[in-house]
């Protein structure tokens, strides 16, 4: 995967709400090309892994319960620039604090639960892609 794409999840409550066809819109109107999408759902050992990073943090137990109770959409998305302009269009983790306009803003109820994740570096985009996807389910 090259450093034009990011990794996306529609977490759990963007699900639950019904919003994805309306987020999807958001991404795809934005300039996305969608490289690859399933319905999923994390196990608790998929949560802790792709979220290992915050093992120790208070929110963690929180975290995995909530990222594991529904089904998520996750996908490969590509544009120029696909990291830091994903972050842009979904905005900051604290909906309270994301721009008017953003996919948080519009979507998100909390910090914990927020609508959506966006990858933080090209690094990370690939790992978590790949975490996520085999090679001949990209487009
Ligand atoms: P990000 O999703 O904007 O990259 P991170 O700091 O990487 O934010 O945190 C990962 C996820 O953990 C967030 O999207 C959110 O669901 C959850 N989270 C982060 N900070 C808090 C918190 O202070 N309380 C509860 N949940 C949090
Ligand atoms: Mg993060």
């Amino acid at each position: 995967m090259s450093s034009n794409r990011t990794f996306t999840m529609l977490k759990p409550d963007s699900v639950e709400k019904r919003n994805i066809g309306a987020i999807l819109e958001k991404i795809t109107a934005s300039g996305f090309r969608i490289v690859a999408m399933k319905l999923t759902q994390l196990t608790r050992s998929d949560a802790q892994a792709f979220y290992a990073i915050h093992s120790e943090r208070p929110f963690f137990p929180e975290l995995v319960d909530y990222m594991t109770s529904g089904p998520i959409v996750a996908a490969i998305l590509e544009k120029n620039n696909a990291v830091e302009d994903f972050r842009t269009l979904i905005g900051a983790t604290n909906p309270a604090e994301a721009a008017e306009g953003t996919i948080r803003n519009m979507y998100a109820d909390s910090i914990s639960q927020n609508a959506i994740h966006g990858s933080d570096s090209n690094e990370n985009a690939l790992l978590e892609g790949a975490f996520h996807f085999s090679e001949r389910e990209m487009f």
